[in-house]
């Protein structure tokens, strides 16, 4: 057997990682080598990641697993969060720092967008969630905006496996959540294309998960470790890569991937995109194993983040666990908070947009200040478990699910407090998964292909992918 390690790349909104997975006599072992924040920043009236920043933390997180791993590194693949993209010239440089979802020049494109084609229409064709965030509403606001003609653009996970020699692909997992591949055909939709005024000769070729995109090259091969190091492209949608990372059996539960957003949903044979899910506004994206994660973005833990960086501007910081402490210990404030509210899912003061909309409802609006964390963080915890609940019974209703249980990963699956609210509210069998579930489904897609199940599509891949999963979900709980 081949014992070489290694490597998967999650990039997310509030920090990435880098993990090393080793055979240590004969046992998995992970290990988180390298970790950086991240978050977007304005620069210019926009809001941008920092790509060099980026491209420098990874760069750093490689080389110290080079140093770690003596017995040389077989494979890396990277996923992260979806829907943004890097510009690229001919031979693959960025062109400029990536804008940032949230950016919100989006609002104008998107008015502007669906004057040329429906958003019944674009629910039709691709069966996913309408979000102002997709990719579809970026690159049409750049088409708006005249950018540079022809210029390429790669996904933020596929532009780093391009950057270090992989192929330009877009991985279909990830491409669903553009907005812009056909739900059955798998394939950009031309139609959508030519609506946004983009150009379908310069968007990269879909492949799917699980797909070998060439050998690692560049200055990094020059450390032994990476001389014959082959790059994968695992599913490189985050959270197709944490369902992924759930070893499951059965059919009859449901997930949250819990993080900067909650994803609340289940995986399905077949998408559904009948009258019902598209009204209530349900995605169908790809999934591992060709299946489809059934599910609808709900606001997250971007709620708690934004107010604790207005608090610390204020004078308190807030650490995360402090907050839930904190939160528990205080009676629940009067009202529940629509968490999805769109002004929510905006940038900066986020105390006085949760006021705002208090205000708006006819509730008293909390104590602002630093002091009133506790309340804002008690309502915040019972609204998102209230909305939780809520999502589930959809989900069960469209899937045709008799749900029995409830599979939370991710990073805020740590937080106890909002499980047991959630627990309460949805009444499922409650199962904590890895809080680095992405990671898990990244290294089991790469141990999947690496052992060559990759060809038997079906049913057999997605064994493959859920036993590793559940050796890797494992070695984590040892590490
Ligand atoms: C989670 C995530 C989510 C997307 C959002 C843009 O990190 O990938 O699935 O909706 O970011």
């Amino acid at each position: 057997a081949d014992t070489r390690a290694l490597i998967a790349v999650d990039l997310g909104a509030e920090s990435c990682r880098v993990s090393l997975l080793r055979w240590l006599d004969g046992a998995a072992s992970i290990s988180l080598v390298h970790r950086f924040a991240n978050a977007p920043r304005e620069v210019d009236g926009g809001l941008h990641w920092d790509l060099t920043m980026i491209e420098a933390g990874l760069d750093e997180g490689l080389r110290k697993c080079a140093a770690i791993a003596i017995e040389g590194v077989r494979s890396i693949a990277v996923d992260g969060w979806a829907v943004d993209y890097v510009r690229i010239d001919g031979e693959g440089r960025p062109l400029a720092d990536p804008f940032c979802y949230r950016d919100e020049r989006t609002l104008k494109a998107e008015r502007s967008l669906h004057r040329r084609i429906s958003p019944e229409k674009l629910r039709e064709l691709t069966g996913v969630q309408l979000l102002r965030i997709n990719t579809l509403y970026q690159l049409h606001a750049d088409t708006l905006q005249n950018l540079p003609e022809g210029s390429q653009w790669l996904n933020l996970p596929e532009y780093i496996l391009s950057r270090w020699g992989g192929a330009r692909v877009a991985e279909h997992t990830n491409a669903t959540h553009t907005g812009m591949v056909e739900l059955y055909r798998r394939q950009w939709c031309r139609e959508i294309f030519s609506a946004a005024q983009l150009d379908l000769a310069s968007a990269p070729k879909i492949v799917p998960p699980g797909t070998e995109l060439g050998k690692l090259t560049g200055p990094l091969t020059e450390l032994a470790a990476f001389s014959d190091t082959v790059l994968i492209a695992p599913a490189c949608h985050d959270t197709a890569s944490a369902i992924a990372g759930i070893p499951a059996t059965g059919s009859d539960w449901a997930y949250i991937s819990s993080g900067t957003w909650s994803l609340v949903g289940t995986l399905v044979e077949q998408p559904r995109n009948g009258k019902d899910a598209a009204e209530e506004n349900f995605t169908n994206l790809g999934a591992v194993g060709d299946r489809i994660c059934f599910h609808k973005n709900v606001n997250g833990m971007w709620l708690i983040k934004q107010c604790i960086d207005k608090w610390a501007a204020d004078g308190k910081v807030w650490s995360v666990p402090e907050l839930v402490a904190a939160a528990e210990a205080v009676a629940k404030p009067h009202g529940v908070l629509d968490v999805d509210d769109p002004e929510l899912l905006l940038a900066g003061r986020m105390p006085q947009r949760i006021n705002a909309q208090r205000i708006r409802k006819g509730f008293e609006p909390l104590d602002e200040s630093p002091e009133g964390a506790p309340q804002f963080a008690s309502l915040i915890f019972h609204s998102l478990a209230a909305r939780y609940a809520k999502v589930l019974d959809r989900v069960a209703l469209h899937s045709g699910k008799k749900l029995k249980r409830l599979f939370i990963v991710g990073g805020a699956s740590q937080n106890e407090f909002l499980n047991r609210l959630t627990q309460q509210a949805t009444g499922l069998e409650l199962f904590r998964g890895s809080a680095e579930s992405s990671t898990v489904g990244n290294f089991a897609v790469q141990m999947a292909v690496l052992e060559g199940s990759r060809d038997s599509v079906t049913g057999a891949y997605a064994e493959q992918v859920s036993r590793w999963a559940g050796v890797f979900v494992a070695a984590l709980e040892r590490s």
